[in-house]
Order: structure tokens, then C-alpha cells, then sequence
């Protein structure tokens, strides 16, 4: 690009080459934390509650052709669709700091994907039916497997806590430091304290 002489004055309010670009933006801080429990637990609905973004969801519906391959948990009535590959949600921090939420599929036949989904997650959030206690036993022995932090949400639907909590933990058998606590998929607020229970555990292990 030719450049000016420097002798030569630059009217006011052109914009020379060097003003014209904006200061480079840093590039932001991610954090990803994965989503997790069995079918139907409230993933996807969890990370709608909180997401900045509208989240990318690849629900897709029900159809008779999953029965007898996936296991509904007997709770097909609450479902007509299902998370087939993954949820996926963002939060903006201040600090440049952005949050990506990584939903894991429930159905069995998709656990090859969990690999990939953990790959650099600080770790994972376990969402907890006490109702089918059962079908979150995979994800908490992935993660314990793995040494990933993680913290176990119960779910509670209908607003309703079915189990105390010293309950759920004995019957999962967590270790002691695991947080084990109540949460209400709906709720941006009860969301926000799950993932800030991540965060503060993730730190305290990197912290030694
Ligand atoms: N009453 C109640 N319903 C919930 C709650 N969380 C999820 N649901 C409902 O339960 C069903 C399953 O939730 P979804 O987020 O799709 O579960 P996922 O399979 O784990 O992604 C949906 O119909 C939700 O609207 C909750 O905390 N309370
Ligand atoms: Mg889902």
C-alpha cells in the first residue's frame, strides 16, 4: 500500500492505515465443562437455563425404532425427543472468560463419543434422578475412573427432593470430597451454583 510522504499533512478526520485497524482483541479464555448423567436427567435443559446462546441442541425425535435399543429408563412418557450426539451452550464472563457446556448423549449405544467430549474439560457436572439412581452409575464411574472432578447435582423434579443427599451419595458411593447437592434444571440460579461448585472443585485440585 503506498504511504504518505511524511511531509505531507494529513487533513483532519482521515483515518491513516495505522488508526483505521481496531486494537487486536485477545483472544478469550475458554473453560469447558461437560454435562452428564443418564436419559433424562435434565442435560438439555440444564444447559438451556443458563446458556448466553441459544443452545445447540441435536434433539431428535423418538421414534419406535429405538425400542429395544436404547433404554428409555422408564421414563419414555416424559420424552418424545432425545439428545442424539450432544448439547452444546456458551456463558460470557467478564475477564474475557467464556464457559462452554458440553452435553453428553444419554443412550448407551453413544458412550464411543464421551473420549472426545472430555478432551480439555476442567470437568464434568453429573446430573442425578434419584428416581433411576441407576442410570447415572456409568458417568460416575467414568469420571472416577478418569480422576476428572466432578460433582454430583440431584435433580430435583417437581421441586420435590425425594432422597437426602448423605443418601444419594452412599447409594453412588462418591468419595467423600465429590460435592453431592440438589439442583433444579430450570433454575438459572440453582444452575449457576452447580458449575460454580465445578469451578471451586477443579481449582482446588489444580491447587493441590
Ligand atoms: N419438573 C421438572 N422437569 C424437568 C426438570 N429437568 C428436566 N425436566 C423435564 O424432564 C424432561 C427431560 O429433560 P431433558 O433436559 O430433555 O433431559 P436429558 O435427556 O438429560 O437431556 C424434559 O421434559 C424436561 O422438561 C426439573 O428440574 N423439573
Ligand atoms: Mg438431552
Amino acid at each position: 500500500m503506498a504511504s504518505l510522504p511524511s511531509d505531507v499533512a494529513v487533513p483532519s478526520g482521515v483515518v491513516t492505515p495505522d488508526q483505521s485497524a481496531d486494537p487486536p482483541e485477545s483472544a478469550p479464555i475458554t473453560v469447558k465443562i461437560v454435562i452428564a448423567g443418564g436419559f433424562a436427567v435434565g442435560k438439555t435443559t440444564f444447559i438451556g437455563s443458563i446458556s448466553d446462546i441459544e443452545p445447540l441442541s441435536t434433539e431428535a425425535a423418538m421414534t419406535e425404532h429405538s425400542l429395544g435399543v436404547d433404554d428409555a429408563g422408564g421414563v419414555s412418557d416424559r420424552k418424545s425427543s432425545t439428545t442424539v450426539a450432544m448439547d452444546f451452550g456458551r456463558i460470557e464472563l467478564p475477564g474475557n472468560l467464556w464457559l462452554y457446556l458440553f452435553g453428553t448423549p444419554g443412550q448407551d449405544r453413544f458412550h464411543f463419543m464421551w473420549d472426545d467430549l472430555v478432551k480439555g474439560a476442567i470437568g464434568a457436572v453429573v446430573l442425578v434422578d434419584t428416581e433411576r439412581l441407576e442410570s447415572c452409575f456409568d458417568a460416575v464411574d467414568y469420571f472416577e475412573a478418569r480422576q476428572i472432578p466432578f460433582v454430583v447435582a440431584v435433580n430435583c423434579f417437581d421441586g420435590v427432593a425425594r432422597h437426602n443427599l448423605d443418601d444419594v451419595r452412599a447409594a453412588l458411593s462418591v468419595r467423600d470430597e465429590t460435592p453431592v447437592f440438589y439442583t433444579d434444571a430450570r433454575s438459572r440460579q440453582a444452575t449457576k451454583q452447580s458449575l460454580v461448585a465445578l469451578v471451586t472443585l477443579a481449582m482446588q485440585r489444580i491447587q493441590g
